[in-house]
């Protein structure tokens, strides 16, 4: 495993770039390689297992343990401003998507994602790259209005799952959308992280076979409300009783043997606004919130599992440029409804997870993730 400062990346990157588009001969012999960006949604730092998190996801740490894990990695803060950047490689007040959709009458806040950018898929499909995405798009306030100019379809890409919106049910996503069209979820069982996962796997299965994809895939994992099936929140059960200072040192302690940090780093205090663990009320509350949260990350991770089945079955894995990162940091919003009385999980109302952090703060814990490529 790699770990790496910007400019030891840009080195690795130019020589990763040269050896990846001779690794698999296309049919047609177009060599560039295949482009999948998957991102997670209010995530912290320490969540991950390869970041010393304790949530089982060997699928993200396998893309890790064989490629580079960034120590030093940083976004715009919050969901729309960092989608913006992913988006078109430019600050996000150049897009106008500089706060969140809503519009304050200045050029960079307009909230909507402005024609002077061109997104990757706008770039990447004049040079013959298939632009496919699943996920959630959040660059625009057009979100059931019949104006859709700054849909995903509009803005470069031949295929679209997902949802416009921000956040939102995990069971029931309003609106789901393929392409431009409203849809219905599918099945019983349905799940909104996995039915992501399953459509951008479906996505490399059909992708053609002569020319390269550009995949982007926004989970909207593991942003609140907690929601989670039974059976994969059932696994963490117990897992958080002990209480948020001692998963700190536990994290902070996994952290130094997996080279995150150096030993020589003190653990930071605990945030001034969040009480000890022995002071706290409503314990089981607190602990059910981080044993749903886990599942939810977990789930992310199958999901990117499912994507990277996808790409190995159809040959395209060792040609194929992979990254997952984070859009922000944990979720520090006092979120109106999220009521102690309410147990996360199935219940449609909104709830936070515990570990709190730092979305919207342009402190470390809001603008510091993680990113592996
Ligand atoms: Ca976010």
């Amino acid at each position: 495993m790699g770990h790496l400062d910007r400019r030891s990346f840009l080195r690795a990157a130019c020589g990763a770039g040269a050896a990846l588009a001779c690794d698999v001969a296309r049919s047609q012999g177009d060599l560039r390689p295949n482009i999948v960006v998957m991102m997670a949604d209010d995530m912290g730092y320490s969540d991950l297992g390869c970041y010393g998190g304790e949530i089982d996801t060997p699928r993200i740490d396998a893309l890790a343990e064989g490629g580079v894990r960034f120590r030093q990695f940083y976004n715009a803060a919050r969901c729309c401003p960092t989608r913006a950047s992913l988006l078109t490689g430019l600050y996000p007040h150049q897009t106008g998507m500089g706060h969140m959709t809503n519009d304050f009458g200045l050029p960079g806040y307009r909230g909507d994602l402005n024609r002077k950018s061109v997104t990757l898929a706008e770039v990447l499909r004049p040079a013959g790259y298939a632009t496919l995405m699943s996920g959630k798009w959040h660059v625009t306030p057009e979100v059931e209005s019949p104006d859709k100019r700054n849909w995903p379809l509009q803005r470069g890409f031949d295929r679209f799952y997902g949802t416009i919106q921000g956040g939102g049910s995990y069971y029931n996503p309003v609106p789901l959308t393929r392409d431009d069209e409203p849809i219905e979820p599918e099945g019983e069982d349905f799940y909104y992280t996995t039915a992501i996962g399953e459509n951008a796997a479906r996505f490399v299965a059909e992708a053609p076979l002569d020319r390269p994809f550009l995949l982007y895939v926004a989970f909207t994992s593991p942003h609140f409300p907690l929601h989670a099936p039974e059976e994969a929140i059932q696994k963490y059960r117990g897992r958080y009783d002990g209480g948020w200072d001692l998963l700190r040192e536990e994290r902070y302690r996994r952290m130094i043997d997996l080279g995150v940090i150096r030993p020589e780093w003190p653990l930071t205090p605990r945030d001034e606004s969040v009480p000890s663990w022995d002071e706290v009320a409503g314990k089981a509350w607190h602990a059910r919130r981080m044993e749903v949260y886990a599942a939810q990350i977990e789930l992310m991770d199958r999901a990117v599992g499912d994507v990277i089945d996808a790409l190995e079955a159809r040959g395209s894995l060792d040609n194929t440029l992979v990254l997952f990162l984070a859009d922000n940091g944990g979720n520090a919003e006092r979120l109106r409804g999220n009521d102690p009385a309410v147990m996360p999980g199935r219940s449609r109302r909104g709830v936070r997870p515990a570990t709190g952090g730092g979305d919207g703060s342009v402190e470390e814990g809001g603008i510091r993730t993680l990113g592996v490529y």
